[in-house]
Formats: C-alpha cells, structure tokens, sequence
C-alpha cells in the first residue's frame, strides 16, 4: 500500500534510541534512523579496518567515537541498511555496543550533539508506515508483539503484525471496488433489458460476500478482546462470600482488604493478572445484597453492570450457609459465561452446592481446578479466532460496524429500487470505512494515539 498523505509528511531528520532493554546487558542496540545517514555519522562511526566505509547489510566492527573530545567510546558492531530497503525506508544503521548503560548514554549523547534526534516513542514504526513499509494493522502488530506477555497476546499480534487483517479487508476493498464498476456499468448502459439485472446479479454476488465477512469480522470482537487485553473475569457473589479472598489468592499478593465484615468491598477493583500463563482482567467486586447505605448501592449496581459485561462470570457463595442466595440474582444478569464456586469448603458441604466447585482458600481445596478451568475459558476463545481475519480493538470494531451500516443501506436502497448513483454512494461509503482500518485516511490524531503506545525505540 502507499499511504503518501500530505499531512502526515516528516521531513525525515535523522532520529536515534535505544532499542534493546535497558542495560547492563551484553549487547544494546542504538537504532539510528534518517535520510542520507552516512555523511551525518562519519565522524562517529568509523569502520575499523580503516579504509572501508559501512555497505549495506555487512556487519562491521566500528570505532564509536565523540568526534568533540577525540575518545573512543565503544568498539561496536555495526549494521547499515540504504532506504529505501529498511524497515523505516529511510536509511537505518543498528550500532550493537557493549551493553553498558554508561557506553549507550555516551553514544547516544554523541550523536544528539551531532544533528540527531531523540526519537519518539513509536517513531521508527510510525515512520516505516508513514513510508509506505506497513499499513496500520501491521504496525498495531509490532506494538502488540512488543508488549506481550502470554501466548494469546502473541498469536493475536502475529496475526496483525503479518498482514492477515490487512489482506481481509484488502480482499474486501476490491470486492466492493468491482461490486461499483457494475453499478456504473448499470449507470453507462441503463436500458439493456436482461444485461441490467445481469449487472445487478454481479453487483449482488460481491456486495453479499462484503456483508457476510463484515459480521463474521465483528462477531470475533470479543475473543480478539480476550486475546489482547485479557478474560474479564468478575468476581460475583454474596458480601462475605469469599471473593476479596479470591482476588488476592489469584493475583498473588493482599490487594483487596480483607475482613469478617458483610460490605468491606463497595469499590471495584480491577487487575491485570497471568492465571496459568494466560492473561486475565481480574474484578472484586460489592457483594450483592440489598442495602440501604449510598456507597455501597452504587457499588451494588456496578458489581451487577461488571457482571453483565465480564467475559466470565465466577458466581461465590460460601459453604457455611444453608441456603444459596445469590443464585436469584443471576437471573437479571444473564452472565455471557460462569462457573458456580461454593467457597469456604472447609466449613461444610450444604445442600446446594452439590454440582458446584468446592473450593477453600483456607486449605487449598480445587484451587488448581478453578485456575484450570479458567484458562480453558481462555483457549476456548483463542480457539475461535479464524486464521483469515479477526479484529482485536475498539478502532477496528467502530470501523467495521460503520461499514455494516452503510451497506444495510445499501440493501435498503437495492429493495426500493433506488437509483445506482446512491447505491454506489454507500458501497464507496463502506470502502472508506474499511480504508481507515489500513490507515490510509486517518487523521493525525489517531495515528498519535496507536504510536504513542509504542515503547522507545520501535
Ligand atoms: N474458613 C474460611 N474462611 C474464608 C475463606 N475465604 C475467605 N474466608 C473468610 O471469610 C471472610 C470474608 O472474606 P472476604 O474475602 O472479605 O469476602 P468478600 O466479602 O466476598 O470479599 C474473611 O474473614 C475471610 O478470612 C475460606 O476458604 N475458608
Ligand atoms: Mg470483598
């Protein structure tokens, strides 16, 4: 794709961070970025063999020098790769220097000294986009890539940062872009009788095709969610029931406070937690009771909205009563998922919670259970994502939902015999849509927000 859009122009200054973890290290990598680069660092990197100069894609040990003091800072390994055939397109040169914090500080307080820049968070793949290297999914990717830290968040990464999105909707565009040739087709030659509904036919078969991948596309939101952000996963149930108790045993660590008495919670408490390697958004919650004290019946309410919208929905209720009251109240909530847990199972085994898991956070009973069958939970929406398209944010799913409207008016114009003017009007309405998925008009602002994401020095 291209994406040469007058007002995202950079005007290409030369650009330099860290792109390795913070040191001591063995090796850091200084990423240096910009046009016509090798006269701009001369005077800093010099090869050692003397006389070569840096060629692209040959390593070379280099002398890293302060060209102001004359000192050698480091004897580093060098990469150069000539833009356009880079990953930003510009000219790129990797210094790998001995990982020291003090050796990376100096150097890179050299070449700022020396007409380059500090880069931006997110700058080298804002420029790599910018460029015409990547589309926006992609570059969603490589921050997705960087910032995981459980399979799910990998694989929903990788499906990004190879293109598997862009191809979707690119597979999508031309669908919708040949669906409007017909349609002016229709326009140029109107009264040709059996060619008309000919026409029509073509334009049907691709629009119908357009329409069905958009809703399969959107009904992989929530799973795309799972695998990006995490299972939310809500802690529901009676006050006392056990739940505080829960949360600090799962996040491994006192986080909510803990006491014998009915109402400790009113808040919620939110947490991002690894169960079993998988990527959880854990919630404690008020526990459900009828109440006449303000904060805790606005804590009630949010407990029961939580509730609503969790991915997954963990119903406790403690083994030392006889009776399961919160079993009513599920009614009006109709979780999407839950498991019931019958907590404090050291304290009895009632009636009720016969067919439900028993566990105790005094002894440790089916802890192991519970953390399992919550990391099923996750595989199971992992599972669902399909290999040739998913989406995983809140930008891809407005941008798709916007599309899905303006082709039901499209159908809507197509059943009222509407002229093919406006229908070609709202399938290039849709195309739009689908163009800002990949980048290709959207404005400033939004490229600022998925690059500000980014770490230093990608
Ligand atoms: N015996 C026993 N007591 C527990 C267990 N889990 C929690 N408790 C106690 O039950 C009381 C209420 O716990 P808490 O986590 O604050 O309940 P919440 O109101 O649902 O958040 C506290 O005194 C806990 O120590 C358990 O597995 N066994
Ligand atoms: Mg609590």
């Amino acid at each position: 794709m291209t994406s040469s859009i007058d007002h995202n122009h950079h005007d290409g200054t030369a650009i330099a961070a860290l792109a390795s973890g913070p040191g001591p290290a063995a090796v850091s990598i200084i990423r240096i970025s910009g046009h016509a680069l090798l006269p701009l660092v001369s005077s800093i990197i010099k090869p050692k063999s003397g006389l070569k100069a840096l060629e692209p894609r040959r390593p070379r040990l280099c002398l890293v020098k302060d060209p102001n003091s004359g000192e050698t800072l480091d004897e580093s390994l060098v990469l150069y790769f000539a833009g356009p055939a880079s990953f930003t397109g510009e000219d790129v040169i990797e210094v790998q220097c001995h990982g020291g914090p003090y050796i990376v500080s100096r150097i890179l307080t050299t070449l700022f000294k020396n007409g380059v820049r500090h880069a931006d968070p997110g700058e080298f793949t804002k420029r790599a986009f910018l460029n015409g290297k990547m589309d926006l999914t992609e570059s969603e990717g490589i921050r997705d890539l960087v910032n995981a830290q459980s399979h799910q968040q990998w694989i929903a990464a990788r499906h990004l940062s190879t293109g598997k999105l862009r191809d979707q909707i690119e597979s999508l565009r031309n669908l919708l872009i040949e669906a409007m040739a017909y349609l002016e087709a229709q326009i140029d030659f109107p009264d040709e009788g059996d060619t008309a509904n000919l026409h029509i036919d073509h334009v049907k078969k691709r629009t119908d095709q357009v329409k069905r991948v958009l809703e399969q596309l959107l009904s992989t939101y929530q799973s795309g969610q799972v695998a990006t952000r995490g299972l939310t996963v809500a802690l529901y149930g009676e006050p006392n029931a056990g739940k505080s108790t829960l949360m600090n045993y799962l996040l491994k660590k006192e986080r909510a406070i803990v006491t014998p008495i009915a109402g400790t919670t009113r808040d919620y408490i939110e947490e991002q937690c690894l169960i079993n390697g998988r990527l959880i958004r854990l919630i404690d919650m008020a526990g459900i009771r009828k109440s006449d004290d303000t904060v805790e019946s606005i804590g009630i309410e949010a407990a029961k909205r939580i509730a609503r919208n969790a991915d997954l929905l963990l119903v406790l209720s403690p083994s030392d009563t006889a009776t399961n009251e919160i079993i009513p109240t599920l009614k009006e909530i109709s979780p999407k998922e839950q498991i019931l847990v019958a907590t404090k199972s050291d304290l009895g085994h009632p009636a009720w919670s016969k067919d439900w898991l028993k566990i105790s956070c005094e002894t440790g009973e089916n802890l192991d259970q519970l953390t399992t069958a919550i990391a099923a939970k996750v595989d199971s929406h992992i599972n669902l994502l399909p290999d040739d398209g998913f989406i995983t944010t809140e930008r891809h799913k407005s941008a798709v939902e916007a599309a899905l409207s303006s082709m039901v008016l499209f159908y809507d114009g197509l059943n009222e015999n509407a002229h093919e003017e406006m229908l070609a009007f709202e399938l290039l309405a849709a195309s739009r849509c689908l163009k800002d998925i990949v980048g290709e008009v959207s404005g400033d602002d939004i490229l600022d927000k998925i690059f500000s994401e980014f770490c230093l020095g990608k």
